[in-house]
């Protein structure tokens, strides 16, 4: 297999940490990416393979699976060992509810955030309202996702591809200055018990050293 990443793409480090898990050798092609241009020009296989432009994508002989979702999914059904999705169908819906609640309300905030905090400072300057909003919704967001942590080590009945999702954005969002409330001691412990994951911690030093490796802008 082979797939297409981001080297500090959210969504390539869902796919990432669920291919550590799950301990299968892929072949890692990341992309080109750097602040002021982002992904342009965007790499050609990628431009080839996902009408969207966007990695991840991962090719397993002649089938194309574009959008990390659409991987997860994949990855459970070519190799169900170890599950990453919970036995019945209730406990998949709860776990695609995670994963969409990831992508959907948290990513958003998280973009705000990498927009107004990570990037360079646009032309027209920076919007702080905007980051403190971002904040605002992600201090909601973190008071839901403790509740649903009461007791509970992992947001199903086991660790999974909800686990994974939530846990990428809320990491980023802590290295944007998003830190969720010390009361909330279900999301913390949570929090703990993710990052003592090997793939969970691999993946978070990997995103940090390339961001150490950035050089400083002009
Ligand atoms: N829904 C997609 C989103 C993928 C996505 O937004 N990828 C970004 C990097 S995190 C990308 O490739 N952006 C390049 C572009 O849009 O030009 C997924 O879950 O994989």
């Amino acid at each position: 297999m082979k797939l297409y990443t981001g080297p500090i793409s959210l969504f390539s480090a869902k796919v990432r940490i669920a291919i550590a898990e799950k301990g299968i050798e892929v072949d890692e092609v990341s992309v080109g990416w750097t602040p002021e241009r982002r992904y342009e020009p965007h790499h050609p296989e990628v431009v080839k393979l996902n009408p969207r432009r966007q990695v991840p994508v991962l090719v397993d002989g002649e089938t194309v699976v574009c959008d990390s979702t659409v991987i997860l999914e994949y990855l459970e059904e070519v190799h169900p060992d170890p599950p990453l999705f919970p036995e019945t169908p209730a406990g998949r819906a709860r776990a695609r509810g995670f994963e969409t609640f990831a992508d959907q309300a948290v990513f958003p905030a998280i973009w705000d955030l990498v927009e107004e905090v990570f990037y360079p400072e646009p032309p027209g300057g920076r919007d702080p309202s905007r980051a403190d909003a971002a904040r605002e919704r992600l201090s909601a967001l973190h008071r839901e996702l403790d509740e649903a942590l009461v007791g509970r080590g992992y947001l199903c009945d086991a660790f999974g591809v909800g686990d994974i999702a939530c846990f990428v954005m809320l990491s980023a969002g802590l290295t944007l200055g998003s830190v969720p409330d010390e009361a909330l001691v279900n999301l913390h412990g949570w929090l703990a018990r993710c990052g003592a994951r090997p793939a969970m911690r691999d993946e978070l030093a990997g995103m940090q050293a390339f961001v150490a490796s950035i050089p400083p802008a002009a």
